[in-house]
């Protein structure tokens, strides 16, 4: 009895567990390009195109080693552009009634596997470190999930810069080395472009004609196969490993890159596998040619951050989506779909996103995201947001992130507090704030920054729930010291900022 074996978009490896558990004397495998994942959210077209080209590819791969590959492309007139009814079709033309699944990253694409009238198996993924049932036992019974805790047990079990049981260095972790301010001299990256072969070039055409969503298709730079993955991944390692950690948080007007690795969205398709990316760091610091703090640094991105986040989305399933925990209802303003804004730093990492589909984690975190934790707006909205515009956006990794990580939406489960900041930060660490508009000196009044305003709104109409936290108590004694008119004037200011932004008008 022929059974069919799904591969999704990004799963697009020889090792996942369903290709794994099938046989390709007998089974036939199904991959389909269909509109309904290109427009369950409006997926920027550069995201929309590398998974196309990846799968094509990846398809192209498989039938080379002899598997039967069913592969529908999205402009196939008998295409029914949903992943289940091309299951369907599939069953029906192959007197199939069972699939092998390897489960998705998103939990609208497992109710709908759930949903079909056939016999679905769904196997767990487990291109990850760290399996499921073992997240979900080491956080039971804690009373505080904390990814610190977490990385180093991944380290213990992965031996990553490990040396007789102890961590190398004698540390676990070196931030202390790390997170410089902005400072002219950071790297200013240039990574290699990807010249799009026929396949792409096909891809970008057939992207073009059938979404309208907000992002540049063109340049088009990504790799789109394994050989590419791994050559982004030497050149990386080479060239930039070596300062990451140090350049990790900085951002610079017009660098986009800085000494980042650019390897999210290969490591998420399933080009790449995170241990071989953490091997390739770790070999590159025992070689000398990387420092430590540079090589731990990021080895717990992967290990530790990356790992953890899939462990919160598969600890708090579907339900997670809906987390509203500051009870924040603000529509997101027009100016993170492109619309005009003053604020610099916001109108920089915008106008990245759109023409790069790429922003690094600092940029995420703490400008469109302090922003809009800052502003009250709507964390589903602000999660639509994430998993709409960036080239490595996945439920499973961009979920925990936006909704845990930068909008506190979980109410603390991932981290212990707020990511809020006033100008200053941004400040400190960028050259954004120069050239504003704004002036973000300027506490009150006439010109000032609206990150300055709306910060201290976030505190005062949160203070019951954070006043007691550790972290945070500092800040509400700084408050109640200020001058009473000065406290009023702050808040009427970010009242006429929030007024501004629900009337739809230029912030
Ligand atoms: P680098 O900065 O060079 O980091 C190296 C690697 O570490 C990354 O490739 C990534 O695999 C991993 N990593 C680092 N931080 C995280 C993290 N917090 N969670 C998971 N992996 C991490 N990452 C995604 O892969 N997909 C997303 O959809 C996504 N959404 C995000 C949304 C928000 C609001 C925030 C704050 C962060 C999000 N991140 C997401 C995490 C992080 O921003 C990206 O992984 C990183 O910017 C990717 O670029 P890079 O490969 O150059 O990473
Ligand atoms: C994101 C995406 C897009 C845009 N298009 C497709 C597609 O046409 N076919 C496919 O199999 N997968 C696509 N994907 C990826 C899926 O949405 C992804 O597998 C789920 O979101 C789970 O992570």
């Amino acid at each position: 009895m022929v059974r069919l074996v799904l591969v999704l978009g990004d799963q697009l490896t020889r090792d996942v567990a369903a290709l794994r558990a099938a046989e390709p004397s007998r089974d036939v495998v199904v991959m389909a390009e269909v509109m309904g994942e290109g427009t369950s959210v409006p997926h920027h077209p550069q995201k929309i195109a590398l998974i196309l080209a990846a799968m094509r590819k990846f398809a192209a791969a498989l039938e080379g080693e002899g598997w039967r590959v069913a592969y529908s492309r999205l402009d196939d007139p008998d295409n029914s552009q949903t992943i289940q009814g091309e299951l369907l079709r599939r069953a029906a033309e192959f007197s199939a009634s069972e699939v092998l699944a390897t489960k998705p990253g998103e939990w609208r694409v497992l109710r709908d596997l759930d949903d079909l009238p056939l016999t679905v198996r769904v196997l767990e993924d487990d291109r990850f470190l760290c399996r499921e049932a073992e997240f979900l036992a080491w956080a039971e019974g804690r009373k505080e999930l904390r990814m610190e805790w977490f990385y180093r047990d991944m380290r213990r079990k992965t031996g990553l810069m490990m040396e007789g049981g102890k961590p190398a260095g004698g540390k676990w972790n070196f931030d202390h080395d790390n997170r410089k301010a902005a400072k002219p001299d950071l790297l200013r990256a240039r990574p290699g472009d990807f010249a799009p072969d026929p396949v792409v070039e096909e891809v970008l055409t057939l992207v073009e004609a059938r979404f309208r969503h907000f992002g540049r298709l063109r340049p088009f730079r990504w790799a789109t196969d394994r050989a590419g993955a791994l050559a982004a991944l030497a050149e990386f390692v080479a060239e930039r490993l070596p300062r990451f950690g140090e350049e990790q948080d900085a951002m610079l007007e017009g660098e986009p890159y800085l000494s980042h690795a650019l390897l999210s969205a290969y490591m998420n398709l399933g080009l790449l596998g995170p241990l071989e990316v953490c091997r390739a760091a770790e070999a590159a610091w025992q070689a000398g040619h990387v420092p430590i703090q540079a090589a731990e640094g990021f080895i717990r991105q992967i290990i530790g951050w990356r790992e953890y986040v899939r462990g919160i989305w598969a600890l708090t399933g579907p339900e997670y989506l809906d987390r509203n925990a500051l009870e924040h209802r603000r529509k997101l303003p027009w100016f993170y779909w492109g619309g005009e804004t003053k604020m610099a730093c916001v109108a920089a990492v915008v106008g990245q996103t759109r023409d790069l589909a790429y922003a690094h984690h600092i940029q995420r975190l703490m400008v469109t995201g302090n922003f809009a934790l800052l502003a009250g707006v709507d964390p589903g909205l602000v999660h639509e947001w994430y998993l709409s515009v960036y080239i490595d956006a996945y439920e499973w990794v961009e979920a925990p992130n936006t909704i845990g990580m930068s909008q506190f939406a979980d109410g603390g489960l991932l981290g212990s507090k707020p990511y809020v900041s006033s100008g200053a930060y941004i400040d400190r660490m960028s050259d954004h704030c120069g050239a504003c508009a704004y002036k973000v000196k300027v506490k009150v009044g006439e010109g000032a920054c609206p990150f300055n305003l709306l910060y201290w709104h976030f505190l005062i109409r949160h203070r019951e729930r954070f006043r007691l936290n550790p972290r945070m108590g500092q800040m509400y004694r700084v408050w109640d010291q200020m001058d009473e008119n000065h406290r009023s004037t702050v808040l009427a200011g970010a009242g006429a900022v929030l007024d501004r932004l629900d009337r739809g008008e230029v912030v």
